[in-house]
């Protein structure tokens, strides 16, 4: 699997991708060296332990606790046409190219995590708004033992989803809108937050006509609803991206096909499929295009329990194409009745 990954990757063509911005699950060290493949805006490793986010050689780096399956490494790396200036701004690391924003920061295991939370999120915000990158495009949450209790015995991912949102709400008058994004467990505790944003006037956040606006989702699944939206689109000059947000087998608000991975897997397809057809960017006020299935790339597939690992590979092997790079997580998912996750960027 390993280095057949790497063919693909080393053979695609760039053209078709948002001018300034592009990424790869599996990147080809060799390539790095190539000044034709631009310079790293951020990466991100998912490794076999937790680590804090570090320039490494300059590249703005995060770790994620995350380790595949198959035990082949992924490193997921953006890459921009633009020259990088990147730093450290106090835990956390950032790359900007004055177009794009990567920012990674780690929170360290809590008692109790809401407070925390939100003060990460405010310090992110406020940097990306001091330096003009006003819109989200795409976060990741990566948060070990997801539905494990906190110290008061609340859910870790519900007393993380309070902090997000009181972040949110403070920055509402700067931050209207929420971003594509991730919410997905790790292998150990603590937090793990990053983020591109860009320049105003790029974005357009999409939700799902099959799905409750997960901002409002009612208080049953905790008590602030998870801050964003289904997927991000963000427009080039002339070409675009669909970010697909972290999808599960949810219709409207509810879990559906509880207990049965393969049947949740289907379902997150069809959710996927209308979220990035040309009817839902329409809704959204996107005319004239629309993607499918077979558009999506930089897939990364989360599965619950190791023994659905072949189930789920094996469905997504007739669905997407055979050339997208897709990466499996055993990883546990935001409610304990969900089984797989799955997200992307359209190209
Ligand atoms: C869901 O649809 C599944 O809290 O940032 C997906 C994507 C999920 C992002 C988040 C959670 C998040 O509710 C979980």
């Amino acid at each position: 699997m390993g280095s057949s990954f790497g063919d693909t990757v080393s053979h695609r063509p760039h053209s078709h991708r948002v001018r300034g911005l592009r990424s790869d699950l599996f990147p080809d060290i060799a390539r790095t060296a190539d000044a034709a493949c631009g310079s790293v805006l951020g990466r991100i490793v998912f490794a076999g332990g937790p680590a804090e986010p570090a320039l490494v050689s300059g590249v703005p780096s995060m770790t994620a606790h995350m380790a595949t399956e198959s035990g082949v490494p992924v490193e997921e790396v953006w890459r921009t046409d633009r020259s990088v200036r990147s730093g450290a701004s106090g835990d956390a690391v950032f790359g900007e190219d004055g177009e794009y924003l990567f920012y990674a920061v780690r929170l360290e295991p809590q008692s109790v995590y809401r407070a925390r939370a939100r003060e990460l999120y405010e310090n992110a915000l406020q940097f990306a708004w001091e330096r003009g990158y006003t819109d989200l495009v795409r976060m990741w949450n990566l948060i070990g033992d997801i539905t494990g209790p906190n110290a008061e015995g609340v859910e870790i991912y519900r007393d993380f989803c309070v902090g997000r949102a009181e972040a949110f709400a403070a920055w509402g008058a700067q931050f209207p809108q929420l971003p594509a994004a991730t919410g997905i467990g790790t292998l150990s505790p603590g937090i793990d937050l990053c983020f591109l944003a860009t320049k105003p006037g790029r974005t357009v956040h999409l939700e799902n006509p099959r799905q409750t606006p997960a901002y409002q989702y009612p208080s049953r699944y905790g008590p602030k609803s998870p801050s964003f939206a289904r997927a991000t689109l963000l427009q080039g000059e002339q070409t675009a991206s669909l970010f697909v947000s972290g999808t599960a087998s949810i219709l409207g608000e509810d879990t559906v096909h509880v207990g049965d991975t393969a049947r949740q897997t289907l379902e997150i397809l069809r959710n996927i499929d209308v979220l990035v057809g040309s009817d839902n960017l329409g809704r959204h006020g996107v005319n004239g295009y629309g993607y499918t299935l077979q558009d999506l790339d930089q897939i990364k597939v989360y599965v619950r329990d190791p023994e659905d690992l072949a189930a789920v590979r094996y469905i997504c092997a007739q669905v997407f194409r055979a050339d997208s790079e897709i990466a499996y997580f055993n990883v546990d998912v935001c409610r304990p009745d969900l089984l797989v996750e799955i997200e992307g960027v359209c190209r």
